[in-house]
């Protein structure tokens, strides 16, 4: 049998706590045969410390086969120890009144201690997945805080962007979603990514001749994807919650036992492809073998495009420039 992987998470007590823990717990994450020990991170505060029991009472309560163990933690230097995989989903969500930079500065405290706390205790192969918003720049500042990890280690959540496009085109074309290959969003989970679909085909024929609308790709296509989040809440009254931690299992599982040869969307630390600043936590198209993601290179980028980049990788450069006096 194969040694159990240790799986740190915060904010476990959470929303999209509560749908990752049990997927992960039932091999969705590192597969059906390998085992997995949780360990899991929620602030100090009393009632956030007793949701959590809570939470790893009905955890004990599926008897989950390939469960070798499960940990209540309230500090990052014991949730993380020897942790082969991270998903720092815990933030700060904004509260009433509070400024976009304030959100930053808060977050970026909480993503300091974090990284610092990863650099000092967890497994040097760490992949580390941040899902909580500004989730780029949160992973660019745990990156930073990390200097003796590899920078490639960090990652930030686009796959939900990714897998909302995919399910968009798919039902504008007709298609079942397994049909669809090449898809891409670019940049900064936030409204202004880019979905691309100029490279997709369904079952080997181009998307985008297939749809052949640029008017919908621009007026609805491009708005619905980045809106979705906000339409969500509008819906439901709270967050999407399954949907992000569904995507966090595709973003993980896939970074674990590769892509074969498809595309799929990863916020990564920028080598310097696509004239994106190295170190820039982007969405790019990569491919995946061997735990090891490689940037899909040579895509054409035209002038509509590049507008698009450029935005998004502005909002970025400008959360950055917003955190630096924090990261020393
Ligand atoms: P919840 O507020 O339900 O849960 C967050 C949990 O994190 C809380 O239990 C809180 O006590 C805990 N927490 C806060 N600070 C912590 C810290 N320093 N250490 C450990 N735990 C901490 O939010 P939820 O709906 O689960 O969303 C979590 C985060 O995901 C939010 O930041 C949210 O904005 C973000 N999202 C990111 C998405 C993405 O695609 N990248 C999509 C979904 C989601 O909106």
């Amino acid at each position: 049998a194969k040694a159990p992987m240790r799986v740190a998470v915060t904010g476990a007590a959470g929303q999209i706590g509560y749908s990752l823990l049990f997927r992960i717990a039932n091999g969705d994450l590192l597969g059906k045969d390998q085992p997995v020990i949780l360990q899991l991170l929620e602030i100090a505060d009393e009632k956030a410390q007793k949701a959590l029991k809570g939470v790893i009472m009905e955890i004990d309560d599926c008897a989950f086969p390939l469960l070798a163990g499960v940990t209540a933690h309230s500090d990052p230097m014991t949730a993380f120890k020897d942790a082969d995989v991270a998903l720092l989903v815990g933030a700060r969500p904004r509260g009433p009144g509070m400024e976009r930079k304030d959100l930053l500065e808060a977050n970026a405290q909480i993503f300091t201690v974090q990284g610092k706390a990863l650099d000092a205790v967890a497994s040097r192969n760490v992949k580390v997945l941040v899902v909580g918003n500004p989730a780029n720049t949160n992973a660019y500042i745990a990156m930073k805080s990390a200097p003796n990890l590899p920078a490639k280690n960090f990652t930030a959540m686009l796959r939900l962007d990714h897998n909302r496009a995919l399910s968009q085109i798919a039902a504008k074309i007709s298609k079942p979603v397994t049909s669809i290959e090449k898809l891409t969003v670019w940049g900064n989970h936030s409204p202004t990514m880019y979905p691309d679909y100029r490279f997709s085909t369904a079952d080997g024929k181009s998307v985008k001749e297939a749809i052949n609308d640029e008017v919908w790709n621009k007026d609805v296509f491009l708005p619905t994807v980045g809106k979705r989040g906000a339409a969500i809440i509008d819906a439901r009254g709270v967050s999407s919650a399954a949907s992000a931690a569904n995507a966090a299992i595709d973003h993980v599982r896939d970074w674990v036992l590769g892509t074969n040869g498809k595309w799929v969307t990863m916020g990564i630390p920028s080598d310097g492809s696509y004239g994106i600043p190295k170190d820039t936590i982007f969405g790019f198209p990569v491919t995946v073998e061997n735990g090891e993601y490689k940037i899909v290179q040579g895509l054409e980028i035209d002038a509509f495009s590049q507008e698009r980049i450029n935005l998004t990788l502005k909002e970025l450069l400008e959360e950055r420039e917003g955190v630096k006096h924090l990261l020393g």
